[in-house]
């Protein structure tokens, strides 16, 4: 008896379509009930192919010439890429993930787990971007980490002088002697050599892959701690001689790794500012787990540390 629908039900569930559609906007609402007569406008296929290519190598031709660029797209530098580009709109940033999807470790709070933990004061960045929180006090706590990463992404994505070529690796950094010749190292970073991650990965069995490269005066690198990717510039830096040796990323505390991560934010060797768990291999920082906030905050201050190295 509960399934008969009789003509009153009916009656009723006619006159609460609106009522059921509330929130949607009315084009989409109309569309609830209407898949009938439902199709796409018309398309050719070279049409989509252009529309992709037309704007990628068109971003490809103007990036190549860059304010500053940002390697690595986990929490770190995309929080250095929200506050460069809502400081500086002036600027021309480039954001260089080798991953298919942007967003590092900060994916899921910690093992497999959704919330994502932030100490005080990083609540202020959430407060920024609009990410909502619990405040527990001396931390806060955002549902879920896919929240933090998507909203920080979505407003980044959005933003006009912002560009991220994801799937795309920095195989490289381009240097010039170090004009002022003031600094140990002897070499500025002044810009990126490139590839498709697919071909990073396959330099050892296919024959010549030559890359691409992009200039900037400013790089910021946040690759992350050593692992398959990570803490790339800074072993390279090693490489090259630009660095002595790395002092290695320390055991986990949590109190001692996020002050560290946030204060020691800075540039290395001219042109190149680290931040996020990078740092930690060149400084030898504890490791931090799973709290965010650091990571947050250090992007923040590696922006500021960008502009003002861009604008000396
Ligand atoms: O794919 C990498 C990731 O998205 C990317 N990346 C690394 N090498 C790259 C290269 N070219 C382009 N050569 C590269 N992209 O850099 C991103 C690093 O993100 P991350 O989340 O690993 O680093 P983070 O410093 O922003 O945040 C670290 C958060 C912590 S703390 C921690 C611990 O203490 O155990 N573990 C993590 C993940």
């Amino acid at each position: 008896a509960q399934l008969a629908v009789g003509p009153k039900k009916v009656k009723e569930a006619a006159a609460s379509v609106e009522e059921r559609t509330a929130g949607l906007t009315k084009p989409l609402a109309e569309m609830l009930g209407n898949w009938d007569n439902f199709s796409f406008a018309p398309i050719r296929e070279s049409t989509v192919s252009r529309a992709m290519t037309r704007r990628y190598f068109a971003d490809l031709d103007t990036h190549a010439e860059s304010d500053i660029i940002i390697i690595g797209a986990g929490s770190c530098g995309l929080s250095a890429a929200y506050t460069l580009g809502k400081l500086r709109p002036d600027l021309r940033i480039t954001v260089i993930e080798a991953g298919v999807s942007p967003g590092g470790g900060a994916w899921l709070g910690g093992q497999l787990f959704s919330a994502m933990v932030m100490r005080k004061p990083a609540d202020v960045f959430l407060r920024e971007v609009g990410v909502p929180f619990e405040d527990e006090g001396d931390y806060v706590v955002v549902k879920h980490a896919a929240l933090f990463t998507s909203t920080v992404l979505a407003r980044v994505l959005a933003m006009d002088n912002v560009k991220l070529f994801n799937a795309t690796t920095v195989e490289d950094l381009i240097t010039r002697p170090d004009e002022d010749g003031e600094t140990k190292a002897g070499v500025r970073i002044a810009g990126v050599v490139t590839n498709w991650t697919l071909v990073s990965m396959h330099h050892d069995d296919q024959s010549c892959m030559d890359p691409n490269t992009i200039n900037a005066p400013v790089i910021i690198s946040t690759t992350g701690h050593d692992g398959p990717f990570g803490a790339f510039s800074v072993k390279r830096l090693v490489s090259m001689k630009q660095l002595e040796q790395l002092g290695g990323m320390r055991g986990l505390d949590m109190q001692r790794a996020e002050d560290a991560i946030v204060k020691n934010t800075r540039e290395i060797v001219p042109g190149l500012i680290v931040g996020g768990m990078e740092l930690s291999e060149i400084d030898g920082a504890n490791r931090m787990g799973p709290t965010f906030g650091a990571m947050a905050l250090s992007g923040v201050k590696a922006a500021e540390e960008a502009i003002r190295v861009f604008d000396l």
